[in-house]
């Protein structure tokens, strides 16, 4: 085969499919790098929104969405336009604080969803030059961060409330804004446009942190394309999740088979464990703001934050913290002070968390742990929030031979006294903290991290009706499980978990790992109650599906909707959102009974955005209530077979909606609720 031919080829294999989708792991580690080792970045959420400040006729809610929740007319809210002169901004400064603080990269708002540019945009008349400040904030931002080498970073929102070719309007101005003539492909190249200014225009940025995903003009396709396009701009940089469509909601993390990008982005929310092989990044406010809301003193402390950077961290995950700049372009009094506090534990205590991989112990009652890789071994680093009592610091199940441990504070590197246990290590601490928010001890170890964490013990539910059936599992290699039934703590002399065990009553199962004849984890202990079924409702029903009633209102929470007068009732076959008559803030109630074949536990399950609730009788069984994106609660409740009362509510606040309730049961795999087995 002629040279010509496979250079045609091998370009053609380039141009279908670019070499980042070619990328090996070994690359992407590459490019991920400085990423994952920074640990700890500023989000700045800055725009027109910090002139009202959260204020909107005599309201003080809002933060950035304020155009859209207080429906600030696009005429009236370009006036801001004319406002905007931050003459006390300081990028040198805000750099300064970021670095003073610990953080390694800033994300700022380059456009956020009120399509206001906070650079010069040729793209754009609506950008920080049309207003009486003129000066590009992100080029300054961008000298700034060169001259003090931290990384710089743009959040650009998909979503853009002001671009004439953005669709959807927003609801309230589908009647002020013609939709005439607007083309969502042209935005999408006015989007592509823009960020080819701020990839070209800035330096070397290292990541485009997108938002704004989650209307429905926007697909996957869009997401991989527009993924692909940056990439071919700035091969190097990192792409978030948000740039597809696949996120799960608040939880950030990216849905099975949906295309990721390069990290998932739970916000104002930790993942309860760490998420092996998984970059993520959890996003913070400091106090309930995103933009600079002048009424708002909810603020985190100090404390309050740096645990929460150390929780993150053993996590395996990035903190990205967040500060929304006044109009005048400062960093509000609050933001700095926590910085500061922050910076001070950061300075003595960086190492903890830099460079550091997540937490090789499932949970640790006094505070939390990080470690990275040493010469022929492991730096555990143990952060001590709760300072154990009798200053014996307990390390659960660590089979790794300890080489020293000290204080990561002090210079000396003083060894502290190491005691090795049946199930683990002691550390002798002494009786005082030497930072009462978190102490952290280095412990030197031989290898790679090996903890026998407690052996787990499953069944399907901890209450049962007849019988249950209890299994152990554990993924400690070499070791074998023993159990009890009696509460007692097992020994090697005790049955050797194998098939399946039977209970017949209510019982505390406990088991623990052994090794070579000796316990080396702690002990799992779960009581499986027997409990009696909620006996069946006698109803005189004889219409299937649910009644309804229908109310609207601004709720932040379910409301008592026994205290509200409903705008209609009626009859409806299920638990489904079409007799709604607004496309935001409105809530249900429906009631019914619902038939269940057989007596066991059942599992219920409600999904909505925004929050809802299933009740059985009076039990409350799945609580989802709340203002969030689609996200799903269960419980799980004894019945014997029959009819049971049941009664869903649910409240949409704005943005998307949804609800749908199902259940799982014996001999009834997890499924919607189907009409057939509900009345009233
Ligand atoms: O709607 C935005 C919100 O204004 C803010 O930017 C957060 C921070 O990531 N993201 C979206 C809400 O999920």
């Amino acid at each position: 085969m002629s040279l010509r031919i496979v250079l045609f080829f091998t370009l053609l294999l380039f141009v279908l499919c670019p070499a980042w989708s070619q990328e090996t792991a070994a690359q992407r580690d590459v490019r991920m790098q400085w990423w994952r080792e920074a640990r700890f970045g500023l989000f700045i959420h800055w725009g027109l929104y910090a002139i009202p400040a959260g204020e909107w006729e005599g309201k003080t809610e809002y933060g950035e969405w304020i155009r859209d929740r207080a429906r600030v007319p696009l005429d009236e809210y370009d006036k801001f336009v004319h406002q905007f002169n931050p003459t006390q901004f300081n990028a040198e400064e805000w750099v300064r604080m970021a670095k003073d603080a610990g953080m390694n990269y800033i994300v700022i708002t380059s456009k956020h969803h009120d399509g206001f540019s906070l650079f010069d945009s040729k793209e754009s008349e609506f950008d920080v030059m049309a207003t009486p400040f003129k000066r590009d904030i992100l080029l300054e931002l961008a000298k700034a961060c060169r001259k003090e080498g931290i990384t710089l970073c743009f959040y650009h929102s998909i979503m853009d409330w002001h671009h004439p070719d953005y669709l959807p309007r927003r609801e309230w101005e589908k009647g002020l804004r013609s939709t005439d003539g607007a083309d969502f492909n042209r935005y999408v190249d006015y989007m592509k446009r823009q960020l080819k200014e701020l990839l070209t225009n800035y330096g070397a940025i290292g990541v485009l942190w997108f938002d704004g995903e989650w209307e429905p003009t926007w697909t996957s396709a869009y997401g991989i394309d527009l993924y692909d396009y940056v990439r071919g701009l700035r091969p190097s940089i990192i792409i978030n999740n948000r740039v597809g469509i696949g996120r799960g909601g608040m939880g950030g993390m990216t849905k099975e088979g949906e295309f990721a990008g390069d990290f998932g982005t739970p916000e104002q929310e930790i993942p309860a464990t760490g998420l092996p092989g998984l970059d993520w990044e959890t996003c913070m406010t400091m106090n309930t703001h995103w933009g600079y809301n002048k009424n708002d003193y909810n603020w985190k402390s100090g404390p309050d934050l740096i645990r929460t950077l150390v929780d993150i961290a053993s996590k395996g995950g990035n903190y990205l913290l967040n500060v929304g700049p006044t109009a005048e372009g400062l960093f509000p009094d609050a933001s700095i002070e926590r910085l500061k506090q922050i910076g001070a534990w950061m300075k003595a205590n960086g190492e903890s968390i830099y460079g550091t991989k997540a937490s090789p112990f499932r949970n640790l009652s006094w505070g939390r742990s990080t470690h990275k890789r040493i010469p022929r071994g492991t730096r555990l680093y143990l952060h001590v929030f709760e300072w154990p009592a009798d200053g014996d610091l307990v390390l659960p199940g660590l089979l790794n031979s300890p080489k020293k441990a000290y204080f990561l504070s002090d210079p000396q590197k003083q060894s502290l006294p190491i005691t090795k246990k049946d199930d683990g290590l002691v550390l002798a601490l002494g009786s005082k903290p030497r930072d009462p928010v978190n102490t952290v001890v280095v412990l030197d170890v031989e290898g790679s991290p090996e903890v026998a964490s407690p052996p787990d013990i499953v069944s399907e539910h901890p209450v049962f009706l007849d019988f249950a059936e209890v299994s152990f599992a554990s993924e400690t290699r070499n070791t074998e499980i023993r159990y009890t039934l009696d509460g007692s703590v097992p020994t090697v002399q005790a049955p050797r978990a194998g098939s399946p065990v039977r209970l017949h009553g209510t019982t505390t199962v406990s088991a623990r790992l052994f090794r070579g004849g000796k316990p080396v984890s702690p002990v799992n202990r779960i009581t499986f109650m027997k409990v009696a079924g909620r006996p069946a409702d006698h109803p005189q029903t004889t219409q299937s599906g649910l009644s309804f009633s229908y109310y609207e209102g601004e709720w932040n929470m379910l409301p008592e909707f026994n205290a509200l007068r409903p705008i209609s009732r009626g009859s409806i076959t299920n638990v489904t959102l079409s007799q709604a008559k607004e496309e935001e803030h409105f809530g249900f109630d429906f009631r019914g009974y619902i038939r269940v074949p057989d007596d066991g536990v059942y599992t219920f399950y409600c999904e909505s955005d925004d929050g809802s609730r299933l009740l059985i009788g009076d039990s409350v069984v799945a609580d989802n209530d709340g203002r969030h994106a689609m996200r799903e609660q269960k419980g799980i409740i004894p019945l014997l077979a029959g009819l049971h009362a049941i009664r869903v509510i649910y409240f949409e606040q704005m943005g998307g909606q949804g609800l749908k309730v199902s259940y799982s049961g014996p001999g009834i795999v997890k499924q919607e609720i189907p009409d057939s087995v509900l009345f009233h």
